[in-house]
Parts: structure tokens; sequence; C-alpha cells
């Protein structure tokens, strides 16, 4: 059975590529999952890119990965910097766990310096647009290799 990495999506990011391309780019989820799957299958892994608008679908999905998948990649967006249940769920989960923001959040307000995840995240890839998502899943290559 293939190895599969889940890519966690928070609130907004459905409009990833359709709405301020000043911040987030061009690029749209879709882009970032096709660009991913190439990169986990030279390291033998599949992966899947889920997104929702709301906290506790993604504390669903993160506890579903407990039994689908072998590592977790995840822009938590806004909840980044206010969920302790995504923390908590982030937690349960056994195997690696990436952060990854598109944005430079250090750079843009107080309010997007702090990050609850980063408390769980094996490591994190912070301003480096979307290419940051393909850039974690060869690091989650070499971590399960
Ligand atoms: O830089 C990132 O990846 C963020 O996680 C994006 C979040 C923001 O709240 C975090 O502080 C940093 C916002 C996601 C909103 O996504 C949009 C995408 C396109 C158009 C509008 C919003």
């Amino acid at each position: 059975m293939s190895k599969l990495v889940t890519i966690l999506n928070g609130p907004n990011l459905n409009l990833l590529g359709k709405r301020e391309p000043e911040i987030y780019g061009h690029a749209t989820l879709n882009d970032v999952e096709v660009d991913c799957t190439k990169v986990a299958a030279e390291f033998g892994l599949t992966c899947e890119l889920k997104q929702s608008n709301i906290e506790g679908e993604l504390v669903n999905m993160i506890q579903a990965c407990r039994e689908t998948s072998v590592g977790i990649i995840i822009n938590p967006a806004a909840y980044t910097h206010t969920s302790v249940a995504i923390l908590d769920a982030l937690n349960t989960f056994d195997g690696p766990v990436l952060e990854i923001h598109i944005s430079n959040v250090h750079k843009r307000e107080e309010f997007r310096h702090h990050s609850f995840v980063s408390k769980r995240a094996d490591a994190s890839i912070i301003g480096m647009g979307v290419e940051g998502y393909a850039l974690c899943m060869r690091h989650m290559g070499s971590l399960l290799s």
C-alpha cells in the first residue's frame, strides 16, 4: 500500500490564485496538489490535499490522518494564530508534521507572529510562496526515507 501524505489547508485558502495575488500569488490549491504529487512520487509517496473553512472539520481531518497518513503538511491559515484545538489534534498524530505559510508572517501584523501549530511542527517553511508546499513535501520525503 502506498504511503499517503495529507496536505491540510485552513480558512480562505480555497481562494488561492483567485484573490489577493500580490500576497498569495497566482497558483491555485489544485496547482499545489499537482506540484506536491510530483515531488511525493520521487520518494514513493502519494499525497492528498484538503481544505476547510471550519476549525472542527480540520480537527476531524487531522484525527483521520492517524489511520490514513504517514505525515501531515499543514497551512492552518488564520487558525495558526488562534487554535489550541488544532494543536491538540496534531499532538495525537505520531508522524512528521510540517507547517507551511505562503507569506512571511513575521513581516506582517503582530498577531500573525505567534503560531500554536509551531509547538508541534517538526519544521516550518514561511514566506517562500506556494513553492513552500513542494519544499515541505521534499523535506517530508527525506524524513520518511
Ligand atoms: O501566509 C499564509 O500562508 C497564511 O497562513 C495565510 C492566512 C493568514 O491568516 C496567515 O496569517 C498566513 C490567510 C489565508 C487566506 O488565503 C487567501 C488566499 C487568497 C486570497 C485571499 C485569502
